[in-house]
């Protein structure tokens, strides 16, 4: 049998499809003789592969900004079976169509391994049998079958380490770091779930309220392999609470020095409540360069709505100072078009971000608040007639200056000249940014910048012409 996992993602060309290469791994340590690929649209033209490949099964992952490509990629293809999965069609089960045989709800190892059973006896997928699996969609004589959703894994250890030979070797090149510096830099996941509900995010509806962390041991072993085979040297954990308190940061810094891998340098995210001198120390013995936190806006009122009271501004500075006391590279993101914010709230978050970086915050963002599936934003955007269930998925792509400019969730009070002048000012703050880390760059590591323009051109242009002009 041969099976084909597809990524139609293309935003970042940096981060590989992690979901497809866990599901993989785990079919190839099961069934060992069937054969599989990943075909990822990051590297390669995926409708030529697949005629190529001529698989039995296909698998797409799809979060929503893919899931109308995931739909036309599908309609296209006849007489094989094709399974959807991720985060859009398991947070939106109602919009799952007809081009697909089946749908996959959340956590997908090992309701995978059951439908591979079931084909490898059958050939096929019998409504019968898929009406005994749990976590499945699937239609029957037009009516949608929802088997319900699977209790999670419960020791997240028992999945196999991701086997990233799977991937594209372009996901190991060299390129200039968040630092400045020149090294391979990969993503790694920590942890499953978040026991927080922010507004605006699906995590705790998709994995569950509950957060599940990989040991320390199985984590060392994984930085391990990234680092002998692949020869990482810059892992990235995009988790939101990977790293919450001292002990656990302690425990990793002693396990990796014991095994010679104290040396690789770490992104991480965390949330500005749980800094504190003591574990920046630690995170410093880590060896970790950069933080990322999600700060969201400069106006308590917009955080409270967004965060469920569980954030205080005053704390986010403090966490800003302590971070660039420790020489820690402050990444974070902000957000505007939040439901009951003023202008005047989003001139707050630009004041904020002026004033991290005149502390020395180097790499900040910003977003239009988009609404998703499974969030409490997204019933408000519905409640609207903003979205539907059944909607061009591609309109809430975050990459679009025409939604920039006409936000989903802007109060329908808000004046448009008003709005759209604030937006100006953003784009020359934001813009600034992206400029000093080109001209870091230009300084630090002239050849590199030059390779990146000849081998990636379009990124080169995207980072010019999107975040440098438009901020
Ligand atoms: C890394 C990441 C990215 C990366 C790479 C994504 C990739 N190629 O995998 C990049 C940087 C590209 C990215 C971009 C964006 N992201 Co993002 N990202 C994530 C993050 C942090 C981790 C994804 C991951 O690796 N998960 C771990 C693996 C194990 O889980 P998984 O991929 O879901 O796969 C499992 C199951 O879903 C299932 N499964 C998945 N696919 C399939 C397929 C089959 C056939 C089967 C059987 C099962 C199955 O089985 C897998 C194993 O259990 C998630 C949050 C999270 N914790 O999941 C957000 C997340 C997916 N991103 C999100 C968003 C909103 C975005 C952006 C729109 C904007 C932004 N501000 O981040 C952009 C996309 C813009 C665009 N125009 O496309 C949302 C998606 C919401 C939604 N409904 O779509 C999430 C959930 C964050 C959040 N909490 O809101 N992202
Ligand atoms: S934004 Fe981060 S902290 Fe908030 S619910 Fe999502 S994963 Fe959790």
């Amino acid at each position: 049998m041969k099976i084909a996992f597809v990524s139609l993602n293309t935003y970042k060309p940096t981060n590989a499809p992690l979901g497809l290469v866990y599901l993989s791994t785990i079919i190839k340590q099961k069934y060992p003789s069937e054969e599989l690929r990943i075909i990822d649209a990051n590297f390669e033209d995926v409708e030529e592969e697949l005629k190529n490949y001529s698989p039995d099964i296909i698998g797409i992952t799809a979060m929503t900004t893919d899931y109308g490509r995931a739909i036309k990629l599908a309609k296209k293809i006849k007489n094989i079976p094709i399974l959807i999965g991720g985060v859009h069609i398991t947070t939106l089960p109602n919009s799952f169509k007809d081009c697909f045989k089946i749908g996959i709800l959340g956590e997908g190892e090992y309701i995978l391994l059951d439908l591979i059973k079931i084909y490898k006896k059958y050939n096929k997928f019998p409504k019968e049998e898929l009406k005994k699996i749990t976590g499945l969609l699937f239609l029957e004589n037009g009516e949608l079958i929802n088997t319900g959703r699977r209790e999670l894994i419960k020791n997240l250890d028992e999945i196999p380490h991701p086997d990233r030979s799977l991937i594209n070797k372009g996901y190991f090149k060299k390129e200039i770091l968040e630092d400045g510096s020149v090294g391979i830099r990969h993503n790694m996941i920590a942890s499953r779930g978040c026991p927080f509900e922010c507004v605006f995010c699906s995590t705790s509806k998709f994995w569950a309220k509950k957060i599940r962390y990989h040991s320390v041991d199985y984590i060392v072993e994984e930085v391990r392999i990234l680092h002998k085979k692949y020869g990482v040297n810059y892992i990235n954990v995009p988790d939101d609470l990977f790293l919450t308190n001292n002990k656990k940061a302690r425990e990793l810094v002693g396990a990796l020095k014991k095994e010679g891998l104290e040396k690789i340098k770490w992104g991480v995210q965390l949330k500005a409540e749980l800094i504190n001198e003591d574990l920046l120390s630690t995170l410093k013995e880590l060896n970790v360069v950069r933080i990322g936190c999600g700060f969201e806006s400069g106006s308590q009122k917009v955080l409270n709505y967004l965060k469920k009271g569980t954030v205080n501004l005053e704390k986010s500075k403090e966490a800003v100072r302590l971070m660039i006391k420790h020489k820690f590279l402050v990444g974070g993101s902000f957000m505007f078009a939040v439901p009951g914010e003023t202008i005047e709230d989003m001139y707050k978050t630009l004041d904020l971000i002026k004033e991290f970086k005149k502390i020395g915050a180097k790499d900040l963002s910003t977003f239009v608040l988009t609404p998703y599936p499974g969030t409490e934003i997204w019933e408000i955007a519905k409640q609207k007639g903003k979205v539907s269930d059944d909607m061009d998925w591609d309109f809430l792509r975050q990459n679009s200056e025409d939604q920039a400019l006409n936000p989903i969730l802007l109060d329908d009070d808000i004046d448009m000249k008003e709005y759209h002048k604030f937006y100006k000012k953003r784009g020359e703050l934001m813009k600034s940014f992206k400029i000093d880390i080109i001209k870091r760059d230009l300084k630090k590591r002239p050849f590199w910048v030059l390779k990146r323009a000849i081998t990636k051109p379009k990124t080169t242009f995207n980072i010019i012409f999107k975040k440098i002009l438009y901020g």
